[in-house]
């Protein structure tokens, strides 16, 4: 009677473990449903904000970076429509683009946020697409961008202006002087002109010739100096993206220099900065120089380190990360910019529909197929879109623990988070790791590494 009661508990247990796989169905609904909540944000920006920037998705009004529009949201979203199968959307995004977008205006821009967002998003639409006129555009932006670099370290101006080439703030950071190199090195490979990939690799060498002894880099550093005015390290905003294209340039380029470096930072992050707490591993906060803790400060933009250690290969350490960022975002209702992973407390309470989380369940899931991924990826993703919607899109949180929402949805969340969020679903081949790599903006590079 025993053995029958145990047979009985054993097969009702394995029933519902089978039930717990995610199903084929299970996925294309998810699909579905991204692909939804796109086309009804690209709605509302089309209905209110058509031409601007952005939309503020709370008071129905445009947003502009700048004096004028540089169309961010068409221009980072087109190659995710592409990718969502959303034809219309992506002619409307291409026609405007094409009859609209122009550089040749009195605005001077930051060369960072312009370049991972509209330069990477041209070459990866010229390279979806193949129409030539996506890769004037990129190029005409490259010449505008490429004054900047014209300093005595190479690093560049965070500032330029695109039609008299005059430069601004001389204190940069990593991410800024370090994640132009993928979009910069695409250029050359596209138009021949050297120039393009010259100016950004020197100014990512140039960044790590400043490294410490322990192999860090810091928060600020003046460009024209050379010298760290801030000597914090983290893997935060602001370095984060400098990290991630040092091992893309080797995935994208075959760039053996970079690959070293990579090496060379990436086993000092893992040394000096990843903690293991109560509740999980996480990077903090330290000196570049002594490597001594500052803050035990972790958020949503360090996140994108599990992804990247996936792709690295480095599977183990990518998936403890990432079950401490899928705590960040359980315990607090979603992930908070910043947190205090000792005391587990918040530090800043926003959550502006960032991707990085996301990002690390598509690699993670990539390298492993495990079911882990997609449940978390389910949940982050049904969060998103319950809380932060909108009559008229989704909007920024301004405190996670209260749901209380910000007038903001800012380009990335249609580049990168609806991106991710669809591919993590969808049928790999849609997106061959193989092929492509992923700007820090979600937008696919084609490879093409020189014989
Ligand atoms: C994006 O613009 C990029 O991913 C960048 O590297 C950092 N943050 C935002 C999204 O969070």
């Amino acid at each position: 009677m025993q053995k029958i009661a145990f047979l009985l508990a054993l097969l009702f247990f394995q029933n519902t473990l089978t039930a717990q796989t995610f199903s084929e169905k299970e996925k294309q609904e998810m699909c579905v449903k991204v692909k939804e909540a796109c086309r009804f944000a690209w709605n509302g920006y089309k209905k209110y904000a058509w031409g601007s920037d952005a939309l503020r998705p709370i008071s129905h009004t445009p947003q502009n970076w700048y004096k004028h529009s540089l169309l961010m949201t068409p221009v980072d979203g087109f190659d995710t429509f592409t990718l969502l199968g959303l034809k219309e959307e992506a002619k409307e995004a291409k026609d405007i683009i094409l009859t609209k977008l122009d550089f040749n205006v009195d605005d001077e821009v930051q060369v960072f946020e312009v370049t991972i967002r509209l330069l990477g998003s041209l070459i990866t639409a010229y390279e979806l697409d193949g129409d030539k006129r996506f890769l004037n555009k990129a190029e005409d932006l490259g010449r505008r961008l490429l004054p900047a670099f014209k300093t005595s370290t190479g690093m560049p101006y965070r500032y330029v202006h695109l039609q008299t080439g005059a430069v601004r703030d001389a204190l940069s950071n990593p991410a800024e002087t370090g994640t132009l190199f993928l979009e910069f090195g695409k250029l050359t490979q596209l138009t021949g002109d050297s120039s393009f990939y010259k100016a950004a690799k020197t100014s990512l060498i140039e960044t790590y010739n400043r490294r410490s002894k322990l192999n860090l880099v810091g928060s600020v550093i003046n460009i024209t100096t050379g010298q760290w005015t801030d000597t914090e390290t983290h893997i935060s905003g602001g370095i984060d993206s400098y990290y991630e294209y040092v091992y893309k340039a080797w995935l994208l380029f075959g760039d053996k220099d970079c690959l070293h470096i990579w090496n060379e930072h990436n086993t000092a992050v893992k040394k000096y900065l990843l903690r293991k707490e109560n509740n999980g591993w996480f990077f903090t906060h330290a000196d570049m120089n002594t490597g001594k803790e500052t803050f035990p400060y972790y958020g949503a933009l360090d996140a994108f380190y599990a992804g990247l250690l996936a792709l690295s290969g480095d599977v183990a350490t990518a998936k403890k990360i990432q079950q401490g960022n899928f705590y960040m975002w359980t315990k607090f209702n979603m992930e908070p910019e910043e947190f205090n992973f000792k005391t587990d407390t918040i530090v800043y309470a926003s959550y502006p529909l960032r991707p990085e989380i996301l990002e690390s369940c598509f690699y993670l899931y990539r390298s492993t197929h495990s079911k882990v991924y997609l449940d978390m990826g389910k949940r982050i993703v049904n969060d998103i879109l319950l809380h932060c919607k909108t009559d008229a899109g989704y909007a920024a949180v301004r405190n996670v623990q209260t749901y209380k929402l910000a007038d903001s949805m800012e380009s990335f969340f249609f580049a990168e988070t609806l991106k991710y969020s669809y591919l993590l679903f969808a049928p790999e081949s849609l997106v061959n790791l193989k092929k492509i790599v992923f700007n820090t903006e979600a937008h696919p590079l084609k490879i093409n590494i020189p014989k």
